[in-house]
């Protein structure tokens, strides 16, 4: 079986959808229990995730068929270089609002001559043989569209040679667009921008991905065109499940907690 590098890279280049677990909770047993539930990746959430620790979060994902990326706290070079060094096979880099931003982030992620990425890539070198020769090709850099600010740089940002797509945080997109943090894109302003993206991002050829709870909004996603879908983090999975259960017996659940 090719390794996670490849594999990833290869089915979404072969047009494949791409469901994508999100880890907030810290240790490595959430990370194999979603790895081992069937997503094809999993994402180690470092903006807002409660920190376990890359290293041993992406060992306990190496343990399961899942390939495993990073969301970087920022856009801070150093950070996405570790994260790749470490073996993420892509990296999604939140609030990139203009085209300078995301040529910013590509530099940080590709190797010269296309970018200036410095060369030191400890354990992605051990677990993908030839790392090197094929890193700047497989390796998949999403930059987030969150803002009415990047909405408004959308193409220009598209165009940005060397990123593989783009990936939308809901919350904080529709934060900027109404003042409240929703995920639910399935109407209004918010469900405008969230269909424009997706048409704009596979119109260039690019990967359009997404964040979602799971169920419906996942799979308004899907029919929207978006390929590399979150489907839930192990935190909301875990808290609903318990709520669910408590509810169930008790007549009545305590509600969602607030956030995702
Ligand atoms: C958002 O919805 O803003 C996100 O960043 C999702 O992770
Ligand atoms: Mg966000």
């Amino acid at each position: 079986m090719p390794d996670a590098l490849s594999r990833l890279y290869t089915r979404l280049a072969a047009g494949e959808t791409i469901l994508n677990g999100w880890l907030h909770l810290p240790g490595g047993v959430s990370a194999e229990l979603m790895g081992q539930a069937g997503y094809d990746a999993l994402t180690i959430d470092l903006q807002h995730g409660l920190d376990g620790g890359l290293v041993s979060t992406l060992q306990a994902i190496a343990a399961t068929p899942a390939a495993p990326l990073v969301r970087v706290p920022w856009l801070h070079p150093p950070d996405l270089m570790r994260a790749l060094d470490a073996g993420a096979v892509g990296v999604i880099c939140p609030m990139i609002d203009t085209a300078e931003q995301a040529r910013a982030l590509v530099h940080a992620c590709r190797y010269a001559p296309q970018g200036g990425r410095s060369y030191g890539p400890t354990r992605a070198s051990l677990i993908y043989p030839g790392y090197l020769d094929r890193a700047d090709a497989q390796t998949l850099v999403f930059a987030m569209i969150e803002t009415a600010v990047a909405l408004s740089n959308l193409e220009a940002i598209l165009e940005t040679p060397g990123l593989s797509g783009v990936f939308v945080g809901p919350a904080d997109l529709s934060l900027s667009l109404s003042g409240t943090a929703t995920l639910d894109f399935s109407a209004g302003e918010i469900g405008q921008a969230v269909a424009r993206i997706a048409y704009e991002t596979v119109r260039r050829g690019l990967i359009p991905g997404i964040f979602t709870p799971g169920g419906e909004l996942a799979r308004q996603a899907m029919t929207l065109g978006y390929r590399f879908v979150t489907a839930g983090t192990d935190f909301a999975l875990l808290s609903g499940a318990a709520r669910s259960v408590v509810g169930d017996l008790r007549g009545s659940g305590m509600p969602a907690p607030p956030g995702y």
